[in-house]
Order: C-alpha cells, then structure tokens, then sequence
C-alpha cells in the first residue's frame, strides 16, 4: 500500500506559490489549531493538479486538499469544518466562534467571501499583496464589488471591533484577506478596515504563510 495513504499526519495540498486564499484559510486553520501537518506544493501553472496522484487524490483537482490517514478532502470550507470536528476543542482551539449564532454567521460570511465579488477578485488578485508596482484602477464591475465589499464589513465591524465575533474566527481571516486586495491595491478603504486587516495580517498564523510565500 502507498504509505501516503495511512499517514497520520495531516497533509495540506497546496500552490506552489502560496497565494491560493483557499488554501491559506485552511492552512490558517491547522495552524491555529497547533496540529501537526505537512505541507505538499502543486505546481498549478504546470497544471500539476490535473495530473496523478494529486487528481486522483483530489474530487475536484484543486487546491487546498486535505490528506489525513486514508481521507482526503477538497474545498476549503470543508476542510476547515473537518479540521474543526477532527481536532476538537478544548483538546484543540476552536477556529469557530464558541456560540452557535455567531457560528452561523461565521459560516455566511465565508460561504458568501467564496461565492461573489467576482470582479473583484479578477482585478485585485491575491498576488496585489506583494506587488510593488500599483494596481490599475478597479473598473465599474470592481468598484461595485469593492462597494458591496465595504457595505458589509462596515455593517459588521460597527463598533470598531477587533474581531468579528469577540474573539478571533477563521472567518475574521478569509473576511480580511478579502479586504486586503483592496488595502494592498491602493484602493481607499475606511481607517476601521485598515485597521481590521492590519490586526489579523499580524496574527502568527498569517506570518507563518507569508514567509512561504514564493513570488
Ligand atoms: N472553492 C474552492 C476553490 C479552490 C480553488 O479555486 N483553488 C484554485 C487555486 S486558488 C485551484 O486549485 N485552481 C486550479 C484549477 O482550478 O485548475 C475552495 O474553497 O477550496
């Protein structure tokens, strides 16, 4: 049998480049959590994941994946949720917030951060964070995105907050990772968010992932 197959360890498929925001929500995830894993690179631009064994590995041939003793997981909102389950608090630090509303909120924050602001992602790619040259100016589909971007974490963040829910979630990264392609592209943005972003791009989890980032 493939020793990989019944690794005990954790093994987070991720780029090569580190700049998947999916993958760096689980990798954020596993970190908080003090899990022991390892990390695997799939050269996407190389299209490495369509090939075996990532493909066969992976449902959907995409990054992050997750391989945990004969399991593998792709999406990373499933494997966040997995990781949660798996490494259970209080043994583990929970990566969600403690009550179950705020949970659910946690949960459309995330699910809503995956599946809209298209435009935006297209012209503020997570590459911006670690450009040195400016970003071009967002165009009307961008700036809506930016808006409605905006719109909802100036609703969430009212008071100023620090984190989302009281204490810091795996939402309060995918929601400033996403704020960030406008903080790094030069876009204005309210102080509050610059903030926000500031305050979880300093968290240990993050800084472990920027210093493997390869541009
Ligand atoms: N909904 C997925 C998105 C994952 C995703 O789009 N991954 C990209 C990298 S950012 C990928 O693997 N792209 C390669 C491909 O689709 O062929 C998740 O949350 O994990």
């Amino acid at each position: 049998m493939d020793p990989r197959l019944r690794n005990p360890i954790p093994t987070l498929f991720v780029d090569t480049q580190f700049v998947s925001p999916y993958a760096l929500s689980a990798f954020v995830a596993l970190t908080e959590k003090r899990v022991e894993f390892e990390l695997q690179r799939v050269d996407l631009t190389a299209q490495q994941n369509q090939q075996p064994p990532f493909q066969q590995l992976s449902l959907t041939a995409r990054v992050p994946t997750l391989d945990y003793d004969g399991f593998s997981l792709s999406e990373s909102s499933a494997i966040v949720e997995f990781v949660e389950e798996e490494f259970a608090p209080p043994r583990y630090r929970s990566v969600f917030p403690a009550d179950r509303r705020h949970r659910a909120r946690a949960r459309q924050l995330q699910a809503w951060l995956r599946s809209d602001l298209m435009a935006l992602r297209a012209e503020r790619p997570t590459t911006v964070f670690f450009a040195t040259e400016p970003a071009p100016p967002l165009t009307s589909d961008g700036k809506d995105a930016a808006g409605k971007l905006l719109r909802v974490a100036a609703s969430l963040l009212r008071d100023g907050s620090q984190d989302l829910f009281g204490a810091w979630s795996i939402a309060d990264t995918d929601l400033a990772v996403m704020l960030n392609r406008l903080v790094a592209g030069g876009d204005r943005v309210p102080e509050a968010v610059r903030v926000y972003v500031g305050r979880q791009w300093e968290r240990p989890s993050m800084q472990k992932w920027r210093e493997l980032v390869r541009l």
